[in-house]
């Protein structure tokens, strides 16, 4: 027998294409595995993953014929790959098909925190537009310094918009592109002097662990402004409330946190900051369309097809 494990919560679209391709076994959280009996375990040789719990080499170990994960998300870092492919487990995950989605709320934070979309909007619906005149005067974003932290993908898209918001582009990434007009930085204090808005495109993972260090939020500055559209672990969260609270940086458009979804609740009383839950990817099309490459990818397992987006 050969059964597909789905983890995870899914859109009631998603979960009826897992249900009529896969038949599969649903669980919520890697934590339930071991709640199953031995047998059905042992009969499950790929598994749909969803979501940030860490799934890691004790929770593989549960499924001993385990041959592929699947994950929905371009981000894997609640992955443990490395002991993944000890085991001789293959991951995926959905690159590419979220880029537009990503980069345009990062756009949209940029847009929201400088010119104070959520906090004019209340004026307005709160009557105050009437009674007491214009909402106050705002920062203008184009024509600004933008400085992209990590220019993957999404970071490029990301750039390719503000570029054509009149901005100047700056980056860090590991190496240097080809990218005419935009100005590379080695180091990401380089980087943060440069600039007024710093986007964080990075992936996640022990390895860009608080990469916007206290450091770098330093070198910003007063008039900075962050968005993050990345992961939580990313940023040195501590610093960054600290940093805002004390009005050592302007502001911060935030789509991750450390913790999601119990964020710092600290973040709620801070006017400056503009939060989304996690919801780069979250419009209909696009999770329609990391929905059907992660079903891909499993097909491609089962009949023994080259993956379609292998990540080991
Ligand atoms: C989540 C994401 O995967 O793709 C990523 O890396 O962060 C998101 O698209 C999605 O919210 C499912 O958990």
């Amino acid at each position: 027998m050969s059964a597909t494990l789905v983890i995870g919560r899914y859109s009631e679209a998603d979960r009826a294409a897992l249900a009529s391709a896969f038949d599969p076994l649903f669980l919520t959280s890697p934590a339930d595995i071991a709640g199953l009996d031995a047998g059905l375990r042992a009969g499950i040789t790929a598994l749909a993953f969803k979501g940030h719990a860490p799934l890691d080499g004790a929770a593989m170990d549960l499924l001993p014929n385990l041959g592929l994960i699947a994950n929905f998300g371009v981000g894997y870092d609640a992955i443990d790959v490395a002991a993944a492919s000890a085991r001789g487990i293959r991951v995926t995950n959905t690159p590419e098909v979220l880029n537009d989605d990503v980069a345009d709320l990062a756009v949209a934070l940029l847009l929201a925190q400088g010119r104070e979309l959520i906090a004019a909007s209340d004026w307005a619906r709160s009557g105050r537009w009437k009674s007491e005149g214009e909402y106050r005067l705002n920062r203008k974003v184009s024509g600004g310094r933008a400085g992209i932290v990590g220019l993957g993908r999404i970071g490029r898209e990301i750039a390719d918009r503000l570029a054509a918001f009149k901005m100047e582009i700056h980056y860090f990434a590991r190496s240097e592109k080809d990218t005419p007009g935009w100005t590379f930085h080695a180091d990401p204090v380089s980087l943060a002097r440069a600039v007024d808005f710093l986007i964080v495109a990075l992936v996640g993972g022990a390895e860009t662990e608080r990469f916007v260090s206290a450091e770098v939020i330093a070198a910003l500055g007063p008039r900075g402004v962050i968005v993050n559209i990345s992961r939580g672990t990313t940023v040195d969260e501590a610093a960054l409330l600290d940093a805002l609270e004390q009005g050592r940086l302007a502001g911060a458009g935030l789509d991750v946190f450390l913790n999601e979804p119990g964020i710092d609740p600290r973040f709620y009383a801070l006017s400056n900051v503009v939060i989304q839950p996690h919801q780069g990817s979250g419009t209909v099309e696009t999770r329609a369309a990391m929905g059907r490459l992660q079903r891909d990818n499993i097909d491609a397992f089962r009949a023994g097809r080259p993956l379609l987006t292998p990540v080991n």
